[in-house]
């Protein structure tokens, strides 16, 4: 009986590791785009609430041809972005932040400019075949999220 009881634990702990809570996204925005720019950036926070590693692989969105991951460093005083095709390791518990200077979403080929006030749908990938759905809030082209002082 008190085998049993361990199986069916065991059963109840697997199927719950498979739930796609385990990555909160927080925060996801993208700045306006001017006419004539068809790419933009998208940051947000992950958390990995789960107890096992996660890898961020990749993004799609309708409205976009496409989407990598990529790192912003400063190399020699320049700037330099390099794309990441491994993708974006999440350990268990850790939380990454995407943001301007850093880590980004570079998202090509926009089917038009980017309007600030507006949302943009984008579906994260990972690597164990998890997708998640959210939404990118549009902000002024300064990131800030139009609150302006008048
Ligand atoms: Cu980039």
């Amino acid at each position: 009986m008190r085998q049993w009881l361990h199986i069916a634990f065991l059963v109840l702990a697997t199927g719950a590791s498979t739930a796609s809570a385990e990555i909160r996204i927080e925060n996801a925005w993208s700045r306006a785009t001017p006419p004539g720019v068809d790419r933009g950036a998208g940051y947000m926070t992950l958390h990995n609430q789960g107890e096992q590693t996660r890898t961020l692989t990749g993004a799609v969105a309708d409205w976009a041809e496409s989407v990598e991951i990529h790192e912003s460093r400063e190399v020699d005083g320049q700037m330099r972005m390099r794309a990441l095709p491994e993708g974006l390791t999440l350990e268990a518990g850790e939380t990454v932040e995407l943001a301007p200077m850093g880590l980004h979403l570079m998202i090509m080929g926009l089917n038009g400019p980017l309007s600030e006030g507006n949302t943009r749908a984008l579906t994260l990938e990972f690597g164990n075949g998890e997708t998640r759905d959210t939404q990118l809030d549009i902000r002024a082209p300064d990131g800030t999220a139009g609150q302006h002082s008048h």
